[in-house]
């Protein structure tokens, strides 16, 4: 069975947000025809969220950091965050204008590790509810859209790759940071080379 994987879509990321993601607008039209598409087709789409607590010590505030640099919590490399979609508030909203989505799977929400990905923290030390919902729903296809290309995206796709799923990478449909320009392409390549399919929304049957 397929699904669709949709990650961290949530106002924070979008324009005005506090993590804003450049052109992240542009595929709120693409992912909505994605949904749309899977709900007639009666396929499982789920949403991933971002949801830290407000002393969460990625946001460089809570680690005495500067925004945007480098650095090491929980014995992993981190880069300092503004502080972004603290649980129950509006910035960790899905994004308004997205269509409903039934299964959100929350991610982040141990204030001393981030989690990028929406199966694992960053340490692979704890699991979210991801790889139950889907193993319940005998998914074994997984086409993934959102943001960011070259953080949460990335990661989602690796463990997906890991975990036996056959992926497909929907590439009109994510958009990344891109601290540095060649961020997104350079982790749309590794996805390539670790086994995922980059598509286009106009190649999904
Ligand atoms: C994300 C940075 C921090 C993402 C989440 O959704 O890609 N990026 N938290
Ligand atoms: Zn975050």
């Amino acid at each position: 069975m397929i699904a669709l994987l949709v990650v961290d879509v949530q106002n924070d990321f979008m324009k005005g947000g506090a993590l804003e993601v450049e052109k992240s607008l542009e595929i709120i039209p693409i992912i909505n025809n994605l949904i749309k598409k899977f709900n007639e087709k009666k396929r499982l789409v789920v949403a991933t969220l971002d949801w830290h607590p407000k002393e969460h010590k990625s946001f460089a505030i809570n680690s005495n950091k500067v925004i945007g640099e480098k650095g090491i919590l929980h014995g992993l490399d981190q880069i300092w965050w503004p502080v972004h979609c603290v649980a129950n508030t509006l910035g960790s909203e899905l994004y308004k204008e997205l269509l409903p989505i039934n299964h959100l799977i929350k991610k982040g929400t141990n204030i001393n590790i981030d989690s990028y990905s929406g199966f694992f923290d960053n340490g692979k030390l704890e699991e979210t509810d991801l790889n139950f919902t889907l193993k319940k729903n005998n998914i074994t296809q997984l086409y993934i859209v959102g943001l960011a290309t070259d953080y949460c995206v990335l990661s989602t796709v690796l463990d997906a790759l890991e975990l036996g799923y056959k992926v497909f990478l929907i590439q009109n449909a994510c958009r990344g940071v891109n601290l540095l320009p060649e961020d997104s392409l350079n982790a749309i390549e590794l996805m390539k080379k670790k086994g995922a399919n980059i598509i286009l929304e106009q190649d999904v049957v």
